[in-house]
């Protein structure tokens, strides 16, 4: 995934067609393209391989389960076209080595959740962010996924991680985080969904976003 815009697009919509339609017209904006649960349950994991023409695909499926299954899983998901896979750092050292080794093997990212975004977030995860974000970096994974909605925390998790790993940050818009904030803390990539694929100018509002985070570069 080339860093160049350091936009992601967060694309959960329910329709293929609107999916395509909204990939082409950020395409020129983002970096990359993320999907998940919601747009693969509702059209199935062949959109991977149509949105990957337009951009990188980042498949959310913050795999959490054995070593064994996450590795079917991450296998899976590379075979259908993605770039990398987003799994849960929760599970343990275990479970992240065996999804590391099979994104390695196909030359592709696994990203680990950290601390997630929202605020339930701070009844469980937060303790554990810290610790997931250095077995992160002793794993060798590609980047950590961690919040926008808390830029003090991407600034934690830079600290911990070094600068071999990369952030990935959701968060932005409608959650409450800003795009320059997360930027400033030591986030590689901003992902952001609602604030662009529901507004009636999807292209429009990621170029602003582009163009705010490059201010802060
Ligand atoms: P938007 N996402 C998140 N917080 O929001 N993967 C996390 O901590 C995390 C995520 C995803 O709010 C969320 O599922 F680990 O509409 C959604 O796809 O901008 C996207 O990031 C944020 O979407």
């Amino acid at each position: 995934m080339e860093k160049d815009t350091r936009l992601i697009l967060a694309l959960d919509v329910l329709d293929s067609a609107e999916a395509l339609r909204i990939s082409q017209v950020v395409a020129g904006h983002v970096d990359a393209i993320k999907v998940g649960y919601p747009l693969i349950l509702a059209t199935g994991l062949g959109i991977i391989t149509e949105l990957s023409r337009y951009a990188p695909i980042i498949a959310d499926f913050k795999v959490a389960d054995i070593p064994n299954t996450n590795r079917l899983i991450c296998e899976q998901v590379f075979k259908a076209g993605a770039d990398a896979v987003i799994v849960q750092g929760f599970t343990g050292h275990d479970s992240l080595r065996t999804s590391v080794e099979v994104a390695r093997s196909n030359n592709k990212d696994i990203f680990v959740v950290t601390e997630m975004s929202h605020p339930g977030a701070l009844d469980f995860m937060q303790a554990a962010g810290e610790a997931i974000a250095k077995m992160a970096a002793d794993e060798q994974a590609s980047g950590v996924v961690a919040p926008a909605t808390r830029p003090e925390r991407v600034r934690d998790i830079r600290n911990i991680i070094g600068s071999d790993l990369t952030i990935i940050s959701p968060g932005v818009g409608t959650q409450g985080g800003s795009a320059a904030d997360a930027i400033r803390a030591g986030a590689d990539w901003v992902i952001v969904g609602r604030s662009i694929y529901q507004s009636d100018d999807p292209a429009a509002v990621a170029a602003k976003l582009v163009s705010e985070i490059k201010e802060v570069i």
